[in-house]
C-alpha cells in the first residue's frame, strides 16, 4: 500500500541545527497515532487532462526542501512530532476515475486514525480522495483551497481531472467551499455561476493581497457551520515570479509571506482535519525556487496547526 520513498537525514553539520529531517520519522498505518502530523506522498500526475503533468516529483522535492529546512519558527517554537508514512504507491496507466477510487481507499484508512494527514501531492485530481472520507467521517465538512483556480469543472469524456475536484465533493455532499487566491480573468463565466449557485466563498488575489487578516476572516467565516475543516494549498495561489514550477502557473497571484500568513493562521483552527500541498512540479521549477517556497509553506501550518 505504502512505498518507504524517503530516508530524512538533515543536512547540517552544526550540532546547533535542528532540521526537519532530524525530527521526521517513518512510520506505519499502525504506528502513526504517535505523531501529531503524518505525512503522505501521493506521486501521481496523470489527471492532466488539460495542463502539464510533472508533479509526480512533488513528494520527493518537498522532502528533500523540508529537510533542509529549521524547525524553529520565532512566536510558536520548533515544530515536532511529524512521522512519514511514505509514498501511496499507484501504476501508472489507469483512468483517473481508477485512480482516485484507489487512492481513496488508503486515504479511508489514513483518515480513520487521529494524527493530523499532510498530503504531498501529486496533481490536485487527488484532493479528491483526500477529502472525501471526512464526508462520511463528520456531519458537516468545509475547504479552504489556496489556489488560482476553483477547481469545478465538468468531467472530460467521462473522466474527472485536475481542474474537477471541489465539483465532485460539492456533488458528493461537501457544506462549505472557500477559495482564496483566484485571479481575475481567470475563470469562464459557466464556471463563476456554478459557483454562485452553490455558496463559494471566492477571494481573489487582489483582496487578499489587499487584507490577508480579512480574506482569513472571510474564509473561517464560510466555514461558521462546519464540524471539519480541510485546507487545500495549490502551490498556483502563488505567483507566476515565485512559482514557475508548476502546471498552470498564473500571473496576480500572491507572494509567499502572503501565503505563509495564511496558512499558518488557517492551520490554528481547531477543526483542521487534513492539508494537502498539490501541483508542484520540479522539473519546471527554476533554482527550486517553487519547491523550497512551497516546503517552506509546510512548516508554517504545521507551526500554525501545534500551536494550537
Ligand atoms: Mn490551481
Amino acid at each position: 500500500m505504502f512505498t518507504s520513498s524517503h530516508t530524512w537525514t538533515a543536512p547540517s553539520t552544526d550540532p546547533n541545527d535542528e532540521q526537519f529531517g532530524d525530527i521526521v520519522e517513518p512510520t506505519d498505518l499502525d504506528g502513526m497515532d504517535e505523531y501529531e502530523c503524518v505525512i503522505v506522498g501521493e506521486p501521481y500526475d496523470e489527471a492532466h487532462i488539460v495542463g502539464r503533468p510533472g508533479a509526480r516529483r512533488g513528494p520527493k522535492a518537498l522532502r528533500e526542501a523540508l529537510e533542509g529546512t529549521k524547525t524553529h519558527h520565532f512566536e510558536n517554537g520548533p515544530v515536532e512530532s511529524i512521522g512519514d508514512l511514505g509514498d501511496i504507491a499507484y501504476p501508472m496507466g489507469h483512468t483517473v476515475l481508477d485512480a482516485q477510487s484507489a487512492f481513496l481507499e488508503v486515504t479511508e484508512r489514513v483518515h480513520a486514525r487521529e494524527a493530523l494527514p499532510v498530503f504531498f501531492g501529486g496533481d490536485h485530481s487527488l484532493a479528491y480522495p483526500n477529502v472525501r472520507p471526512l464526508l462520511d467521517r463528520y456531519d458537516s465538512v468545509g475547504v479552504i483551497n489556496l489556489d488560482s483556480h476553483s477547481d469545478v469543472r465538468t468531467f472530460i469524456d467521462g473522466q474527472p481531472h485536475t481542474g474537477t475536484p471541489f465539483r465532485q465533493l460539492i456533488e458528493d455532499g461537501l457544506d462549505a467551499y472557500a477559495q482564496i487566491g483566484a485571479r481575475q480573468f481567470g475563470l469562464s463565466s459557466p464556471y463563476v455561476e456554478y459557483l454562485d449557485e452553490h455558496g463559494v466563498e471566492v477571494i481573489t488575489a487582489e483582496e487578499a493581497s489587499f487584507d490577508i487578516d480579512e480574506s482569513v476572516r472571510r474564509a473561517r467565516a464560510a466555514m461558521d457551520d462546519v464540524e471539519a475543516i480541510y485546507v487545500s494549498f495549490d502551490v498556483d495561489v502563488l505567483d507566476t515570479s515565485t512559482a514557475p514550477g508548476t502546471s498552470s502557473s498564473e500571473p496576480g497571484g500572491l507572494r509567499s509571506l502572503e501565503v505563509y500568513r495564511i496558512l499558518r493562521l488557517l492551520a490554528e483552527d481547531q477543526r483542521i482535519t487534513g492539508f494537502g500541498v498539490y501541483e508542484l512540479s520540479p522539473m519546471l521549477d527554476s533554482n527550486d525556487v517553487t519547491v523550497n517556497t512551497s516546503a517552506r509553506g509546510v512548516a508554517h501550518f504545521l507551526s500554525g496547526y501545534q500551536s494550537r
